[in-house]
């Protein structure tokens, strides 16, 4: 058996063997800044960078190349379809880039630009490459799976031939300004423009070329044109001249791209009209605000860049790139949001830059306002955009979520804690930690094994010597409600003897190099090759590998982690797959690099819930690469951060941004991943885990074990109380993801989402309320402080979570309570009721039939409400009506609870889940901030099944700075049944 810091001998073997791999591969060990592009060594970034210089430069004698051609416009049914012309040379040859405007039932508005040749395919590939001609546009086909029906009663209210307005939306309030030349498109809510694409004639679409060779001789006439000189475009100028030295060609690192298409980026700029806070387009490590990127005063130099990598070790506040891509931005000003949706898997940089109005004299007079400008630009595809006028966070959030789902019904254990580390040696090591979390009383519900499980590096095997009985393992895990989860990764080692590297290639579902053959690249297990999870028949071939007689040693009670789904290639450039690879129907990687980690944990999502005929339970797969969509499929954390104060501080505004992105399932590895946390940093690590979507501690195979068993005194029990705090919430947790789950809002809600009126609250990441429940919560994150300055978002009453503390609050300002090492800052706002289960158990399906505890926050004006969702917590049974919807309201002198839905509940027939939480009842209410009217009171009276009874009522009276509070004991009302409370 393993203790602390111990590891086996053949764990030191494989470390041995990845230091030899980190110094062959510069990955392995340390991964510096520099292993990765800026935007001038990415060639479409710093081209389309200088063509914005170039066009400010020029000011306002700029003419943009870009111009639809008004008598070829057309606007039917909804949809707006036309061609833009772009001017390529000096004779005015153009080329056409088709153009549709789309107004969606929802509200939405997608704007959608192609280039005619390539969709004719009409263009030639250079070394007799394989790829597809077109431009990518099957993103779609992944990221969306709703949202799209049009809109046939938008209409339009001016046509002529500078350009067309539509008016669309809810009660039309929606326009869409149409600009034939320049080519503009500005949307406006009622009346107030909001967003406008190519404000600053920045659109630029890399139209296709033969590669000619120096001296670049003179274009033939007519060539690439069909219009030619046809006058149209007459005023535009050319597109400035342009570094063309990584047009055919790209080299970084090392590697070669041989871009067998030549160039081919498209960008658009974007403002937001007064708005001076733009969030979203994870995953960055820096403010959820995010900064502007063309320099000064504490901004960037360098554009947010979105392609996903294994960015190891990597560097705090910065737009560098790191795991997972979603490019969907929120911008805020008071009272109003909007937001665009830049549907694109390719290599994607966004800049951004704010100006002041007040500057401009011509403002006078409107006030000061801030616009902030985005500049989008990606490496390949057609443009997509979808532009959402909000004017709620909630609707925009709603807004992308119809289009990209929402997300999943999770496992409930999924929602406890979670015990990693790479790695647990043997299933004794694992029995031994399981049994050590019961020792000390600590509850956790799942256990994981990391890269040391299998047999030689071979996924659905096990180590014959060290796993010789992994059922018998999942049997201990099971026999108190607990859970396993094995990592399985994308990479197939490439080796002889093994079924499923076999079958990979008999089959040919393997990522395929440029020539069209297997492509071969190194990962951890050494050679290896990618199974393409954007073939069909390849996700097929993944559901047969984990069926429970098939990957032997899984249960139940197994779940799957996909890691290195970026993907990760060690000896690749930029650590991931050469962008001239091929994947199924011959797209290259450069044009679904971004989405290729979606796919992989799709493709396990779908073989976990086909493990065996008949089974119908929601799979759980936690992932580390990510895009638009991924909410469908499961959870992501953050991945490798460190052992530090900083990063512990970071991984807040990271969650809040993930849950603002439409992905709030989401956590950062507790402890930090590499290094070895001092006992003070990781008992706050487990303070602010406890309110993680996703609750993990996991440690790198260097980092000493660090179980929160293994923590000395007073540290463990900090650690325990925090962890058991967790699990007294797990109900209000359920009912946050059940919230998700309807119309993905976030979970974490930062305070620009939860009060857009208050501007003081825009910049603010590192507090947060959980759902709608009125908590209010500041981890610490700084070594030694003792204090926490809470932002107080309105006028409600707030009470502290654990005194009962009446807090002298004040709108607007911040709020200071005593934190000390042992102390959660976590405050109740008055108006909400929180539902609670408080038998500590071990594990959350062991506490599945316990009772309910209501916690009751009474508002400034005496009132309170809240909400309960709770289902099986496991299979699709809650499809067929087998769930408990509660609204609980405090109102008047009464407490009730009544069906959230107005369903008759007696008419529901019961499954066995619903049947046996007919005997769970609320045992406790805690009323915080009762009326002194209930003072002389002993009992009340409870109504509920036609029967009345009296309940015990213990007043508090309010004491020192706590508030007056009530508790009703052993209340006895059945959790799914109709009941009143009368106070009077
Ligand atoms: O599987 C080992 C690690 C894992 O512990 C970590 O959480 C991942 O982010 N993994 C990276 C692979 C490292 C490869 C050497």
């Amino acid at each position: 058996m393993l203790g602390s810091g111990q590891l086996s001998s053949r764990g030191t073997a494989y470390l041995c063997l990845l230091t030899a791999i980190g110094s062959l591969f510069t990955p392995a060990l340390a991964v510096k800044e520099n292993d990765f592009k800026k935007c001038h060594q990415s060639g479409f970034c710093k081209r389309n960078r200088a063509y914005a210089d170039h066009v400010v430069a020029q000011g306002s004698s700029w003419r943009s190349p870009y111009k639809i051609l008004s008598e070829e416009a057309s606007f039917k049914d909804g949809k707006l379809q036309a061609d833009i012309l772009k001017t390529i040379d000096e004779q005015g040859a153009t080329v056409r880039l088709p153009i549709t405007v789309s107004f969606l039932k929802s509200g939405t508005a997608r704007v959608t630009v192609d280039e005619e040749r390539r969709k004719e395919k009409n263009i030639e590939l250079r070394h007799n490459s394989l790829a597809r001609k077109e431009r990518y546009n099957e993103a779609e086909k992944w990221a969306i799976v709703g949202g799209l029906e049009i809109d046939t009663d938008a209409k339009v209210s001016y046509d002529g031939n500078s350009g067309i307005n539509i008016q669309y939306g809810p009660d039309f309030k929606f326009e869409a300004d149409i600009r034939y030349y320049p080519f503009s498109i500005e949307f406006k809510r009622e009346g107030t423009p909001q967003i406008k694409l190519n404000d600053r004639g920045l659109l630029n679409v890399e139209h296709w070329r033969p590669k000619v060779e120096e001296p670049v001789p003179e274009k033939k006439e007519g060539e690439d044109s069909e219009e030619g000189k046809n006058g149209e475009v007459e005023a535009a100028e050319v597109t400035p001249s342009e570094d063309q030295s990584t047009w055919w060609e790209e080299k970084f690192g090392g590697n070669t791209d041989s871009k067998p298409r030549g160039p081919e980026s498209v960008a658009l700029d974007i403002s937001f009209f007064g708005y001076e806070y733009v969030y979203g387009i994870p995953e960055h490590a820096g403010p959820m605000s995010l900064k502007e990127t063309r320099g000064g005063e504490g901004n960037y130099n360098e554009p947010y860049r979105l392609y996903n990598a294994d960015v190891f070790e990597y560097i705090l506040d910065s737009p560098m790139t790191l795991y997972g891509a979603i490019p969907f931005m929120q911008a805020q000003r008071k009272d109003s949001t909007v937001g665009v949706f830049w549907l694109n898997g390719a290599e994607t940089w966004i800049d951004i830059t704010k100006d002041k109005e007040s500057k401009n004299p011509l403002a006078l007079g409107r006030g000061a306002r801030t616009n902030t400008h985005t500049h989008w630009i990606s490496e390949a595809g057609v443009l997509d955009v979808f532009v959402f006028l909000g004017p709620t966070p909630r609707d925009v959030t709603k807004n992308y979520a119809e289009l990209t789902g929402t997300t999943a019904m999770p496992q409930e254990f999924s929602l406890g804690y979670h015990q990693c580390r790479w790695n647990y040696v043997s299933d004794d090591d694992v029995k031994e930690v399981d049994r050590k979390f019961d020792k000390y009383h600590i509850p956790y519900d799942v256990i994981w094994l990391d890269i040391e499980y299998m047999d030689d590096r071979k996924y659905f095997t096990w180590d014959p010597d060290m796993f010789k009985d992994p059922i018998s393992m999942g049997q201990q895990l099971d026999s108190h409600g607990r859970k396993l989860v094995t990592i399985i990764d994308p990479h197939i080692k490439n080796t002889g003897n093994y079924y499923v590297s076999d079958q990979l290639k008999s089959k040919g579902l393997a990522v395929k190099n440029k020539e069209g053959k297997d492509f071969d690249g190194w990962c951890w297990p050494g050679s290896s090759h990618w199974i393409d999870a954007f073939n069909p028949a390849a996700v097929d071939w993944w559901k047969s590998l984990f069926k429970y007689d098939s990957f032997k040693g899984t249960m139940e009670n197994t779940f799957i982690w996909n890691d290195m789904n970026e993907p990760s290639v060690f000896n690749g450039p930029e650590v991931t797959m050469p962008k001239d690879n091929l994947h199924y129907g011959n797209w290259e990687h450069r044009d679904v690099h971004n989405i290729n980690g979606l796919t992989f944990q799709n493709a396990t999502y779908e073989a976990l819930l086909s493990r065996k005929d008949g089974e119908l339970r929601r799979p759980f797969v936690l992932t580390r690469s990510f895009f638009s969509g991924s909410q469908r499929v499961g959870a992501m954390w953050t991945g490798d951060n460190q052992a530090s104060w900083e990063h512990l501080a970071a991984a807040i505004p990271m969650i809040l941004a993930q849950g603002v992105s439409g992905y709030p399932f989401s956590g950062a590895d507790v402890g930090g991943f590499f290094g070895n946390p001092e006992f003070d940093l990781q008992s706050r690590w487990y303070q602010a885990g406890a309110f993680y979507p996703f609750f993990r501690g996991h440690a790198h195979i260097d980092a000493r074990r660090r179980e929160p068993y293994l923590l000395a005194e007073p540290h463990r029990s900090i650690a325990t109380a925090a962890l058991r705090l967790r699990y007294s919430l797990l109900p209000a947790w359920y009912t946050a993801f059940y919230h998700a789950n309807q119309d993905n809002s976030p979970i974490l809600r930062p305070m620009y989402w939860t009060h857009p009126s208050e501007e003081s609250g825009f910049g603010i990441d590192d507090q947060f309320f959980v759902d709608t429940t009125g908590l209010l919560v500041k981890p610490v994150v700084e070594k030694d402080r003792t204090t926490a300055d809470i932002y107080i978002p309105d006028d409600e009453v707030y009470y502290d979570y654990f005194t009962y503390d009446k807090l002298p609050t004040n709108k607007g300002k911040r709020l200071t309570v005593q934190a000390p090492l042992e102390t959660i800052p976590v405050l109740m706002r008055g108006g909400h009721i929180i539902p609670r289960r408080d038998i500590p158990r071990r594990s959350s399906q062991l506490m599945k039939y316990d009772d309910y505890t209501l916690v009751v926050a009474v508002s400034r004006d005496g009132k309170a409400e809240g909400e309960l969702y709770v289902d099986d917590g496991d299979t699709f049974e809650y499809q067929n009506g087998q769930y408990i919807h509660r609204i609980f309201k405090l109102e008047g002198s009464s407490l009730t609870s009544t069906d959230a839905e107005g369903r008759d509940v007696k008419s529901i027939e019961e499954g066995e889940w619903l049947r046996r939480m007919g005997d769970v009842a609320v045992d406790k209410v805690i009323i915080v901030g009762a009326p002194p009217s209930w003072a002389s009171k002993a009992e009340v009276e409870l109504e509920t099944e036609g029967e009345k009874t009296l309940v015990k009522l213990d007043y508090h009276k309010a004491k020192g700075g706590k508030a007056a509070y009530a508790v009703l004991g052993r209340v006895g009302a059945k959790i799914a049944a109709d009941w009143t409370v009368n106070f009077v």
